[in-house]
């Protein structure tokens, strides 16, 4: 784990733990064993703590976090002895210095860095704050400003920014580790006479005042909603403007336990991992061929087809972009530059980078043009007529070894497949929108899709960024089936007497950012009635008469037209519409419905548990390989609080039967695998790791 190594009189502790040198049982008693021989061995004038591999410490250990107390590693016992060390020590950076790992660091004597390393304190990402010094120390290096932004947003900074904060004393040119170690002992040698020894808990917190510290309270509200630890972050940092640091450094264990102990920080911990148990598929392994994407191409330059395209682009991959006729290719190309003009107007792109990107994307109005394509992603009109016309002719046109995908958000991608001549090379990538923006993909894996296909598609995920998920073929997948229930829940309780606004209101308090009609509204209520007609229409049924349909028989389609289920007097704030409720009363009382007052948690319950329900469903049917896979679909691609950890670990920490009992309640009969774990007394977690999955 610890590897003690001499350079003359200095003394260098290399962590080796991979892949991320996390500071795991077994690293603190290395580091101290190596503490002890510095400190004994007079021969020793100053020591050099470096990380192994690709990196240097990257926090404490996550996996060690519900461990008992005495078996957790005792990162603060550690750093105490570091920061009274009566040698010089020097923390050599590369890679990235995050949590724990930048505690380390600033308990240092001194800190040197690569110019490309990464340097923060993302805890707050966990649910939890930094709890070994950093609330203590990073304000007394940088300022209580700077310290704030860091600690609140959980973002790191670059070692460069580092250096000119003062985090950084020598910002190292070179790029190897061995770069690294060369003029760390350097630094340290040069240092080692030194006295008194500068430390970092021995300093003032620059730029605070009352002002600063009553402006972060007031702005946790909008950025970190129904948080917990951002509040404490805050908190501590006052305590360390304020008060001696020993008073801050208690005050930070005194808190640890209750953040880390949260069910925020457990809903956060979980999420960390599901996201990347996420990316494990049955039949999947690093030994599976993959095909090269150096070229794609995408039919349909709309919202969509222009949005994916970007993605690519972004990634330096070219791509031909295919429409039917040249208005609508313009319309499409002037999009996307427009896009990345706004983009460069914020100073987040330069604008030789979008001319860049611009010049690897070619329009044109001629499929043939895809021949050559690695990939080929469709993004027409949501019918499947259409779409299997597209592959009908994809299958003469694309080269052998192509993938063929389609960005279908429901339709079956086995009947997709079943047109072409080599379903093995048919895959559903369902982006959602904003394609450029929205990080989720759901993959959609057909019955003929190849591994090698689905481990491509999987690795392209990761290349464009965005979180792939792999899904089964139904109606919806696994995002939009769980949303669909949802939606028909939000219009039950309408009818039974909840006004919209309620229904809202219960999910903004749940931690969503919008309710179900506010979203219906964005997106606009023409869509969804137009699949009810179509869908009517193929079953031979009459049309739909829903109090939604009648909204939209108004020509009130949403925000779009400045009037839906709200009223948009602003063009974007959804405001109570008087003329809404005197529809939704009559709609009542023409169908005979007796409206009730419903509470905010029958809402809540309804609708959270709507899609825990489903999600039961999606499991059983083995559409989603892990409760964890659908907990990171919904948190990414439909906005559910990422702090409750997506709704199925949502309801674990509901209990089980609790969910049951309540489906039960509303009438709703609980989906066999949700009753059974129920009444095992299990949880969805548990379920993931028996099936070896969490
Ligand atoms: N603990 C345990 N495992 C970790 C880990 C950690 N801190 N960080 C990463 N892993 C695992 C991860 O699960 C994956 O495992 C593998 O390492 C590669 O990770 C007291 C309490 C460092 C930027 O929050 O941000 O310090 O899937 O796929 O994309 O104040 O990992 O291979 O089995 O993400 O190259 C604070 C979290 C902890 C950093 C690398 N630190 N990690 O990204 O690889 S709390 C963090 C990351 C703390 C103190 C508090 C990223 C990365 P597997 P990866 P990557």
């Amino acid at each position: 784990m610890i590897d003690q190594s001499r350079d003359g009189d200095i003394l260098i502790l290399t962590i080796n733990n991979p892949p991320v040198n996390a500071f795991s049982p077994g690293v603190p008693e290395g580091l101290h064993a190596g503490l002890d021989v510095a400190e004994q061995d007079q021969s020793v004038s100053a020591v050099v703590i470096i990380g192994g591999g690709r990196t240097f410490i990257a926090g404490a250990d996550i996996k060690t976090f519900d461990l008992p107390r005495e078996q957790a590693p005792d990162l603060r016992g550690f750093i105490t002895r570091l920061d009274a060390f009566p040698k010089p020590t020097v923390a050599a950076i590369h890679g990235t210095a995050l949590g724990g790992g930048l505690e380390v660091a600033l308990a240092c004597t001194y800190r040197v860095a690569l110019s490309g390393a990464q340097l923060g304190l993302p805890e707050v990402k966990l649910g939890i704050f930094p709890g070994a010094g950093g609330t203590q120390r990073l304000p007394r290096v940088v300022g209580a400003q700077k310290g704030l932004e860091m600690m609140l947003s959980g973002s790191p900074i670059g070692a460069a920014e580092g250096a000119q904060l003062g985090l950084i004393d020598e910002l190292i040119e070179g790029k190897t580790e061995a770069d690294l170690r060369a003029a760390a002992v350097a630094f340290a040698r040069a240092h080692a006479a030194t006295r008194p020894l500068p430390r970092v808990s021995e300093r003032g917190v620059e730029g605070a005042s009352p002002e600063l510290f009553a402006a972060a309270r007031a702005g946790l509200g909008k950025t970190h909603r129904g948080q917990m630890s951002p509040g404490m972050i805050v908190d501590l940092t006052e305590v360390a403007a304020t008060r001696p640091f020993e008073e801050g450094w208690n005050a930070e264990a005194g808190l640890f336990l209750q953040a880390k102990d949260s069910p925020q920080s457990r809903g956060l911990r979980h999420i960390f991992f599901a996201e990347r148990e996420s990316a494990r598929v049955p039949g999947i392994g690093k030994d599976t061929p993959l095909t090269e994407i150096r070229s794609a191409g995408v039919i349909g330059a709309g919202t969509m087809g222009g949005g994916i395209a970007m993605n690519f682009l972004n990634a330096g991959i070219p791509v031909t972009i295919v429409e039917t006729a040249q208005d609508a290719l313009d319309r499409g190309v002037a999009t996307i530059r427009r896009n990345y003009e706004n983009t460069a107007k914020k100073g987040r792109l330069s604008m030789d980078d979008v001319e860049a990107r611009m010049a690897l994307l070619t329009p044109t109005l001629n499929m043939n043009d895809l021949a050559q394509a690695d990939i080929i992603i469709e993004a027409v009109f949501e019918n499947m007529d259409v779409k299997k016309d597209i592959f009908t002719r994809l299958d003469g046109i694309a080269k052998p070894g192509a993938i063929l995908a389609s960005n279908t958000s429901t339709l079956d991608v086995n009947e997709i497949a079943s047109v072409t001549s080599r379903p093995e090379s048919v895959i559903g990538l369902h982006f959602f929108s904003p394609a450029n923006v929205m990080k989720l993909l759901e993959i959609v894996r057909a019955e003929k899709t190849s591994a090698s296909v689905l481990a491509t598609s999987m690795a392209l995920a990761r290349k464009i960024k965005k979180v792939g998920v792999v899904v089964g073929v139904c109606d919806g997948f696994v995002g939009n089936r769980m949303v669909h229930r949802y939606g028909d829940e939000a219009r039950k309780l309408v009818e039974e007497g909840a006004n919209p606004q309620d229904v809202d209101g219960a999910m903004h308090a749940l931690g969503l950012a919008m309710g179900p009609f506010e979203m219906s509204d964005m997106a606009g209520l023409d869509i969804g009635y137009s699949i009810r007609q179509h869908q009517a229409k193929v079953r031979g049924e009459p049309q739909p008469d829903g109090w939604l349909d009648r909204i939209v028989a108004q020509g009130r389609k949403g925000q779009k037209t400045q009037a839906g289920i709200y009223d948009y007097p602003d063009g974007r704030k959804p405001v109570p519409s008087a003329e809404m409720s005197d529809l939704i009363a009559t709609y009542r009382s023409e169908k005979g419905l007796q409206s009730r007052t419903i509470s905010p948690q029958e809402i809540t319950e309804r609708l959270a548990y709507s899609l825990v329900n489903e999600g039961a469903k999606i499991l059983e049917e083995g559409i989603a390989q892990r409760a964890g896979d659908i907990d990171v679909i919904y948190i990414y691609g439909y906005g559910f609080p990422a702090y409750r950890g997506g709704p199925m670990q949502y309801a674990d920490e509901m209990g089980l039967s609790n969910v049951a009992a309540a489906l039960e309640k509303y009438g709703q009969t609980p989906a066999p695998l949700l009753k059974q774990l129920a009444d095992e007394g299990k949880t969805f977690g548990a379920w993931d790791k028996e099936k070896g999955r969490g």
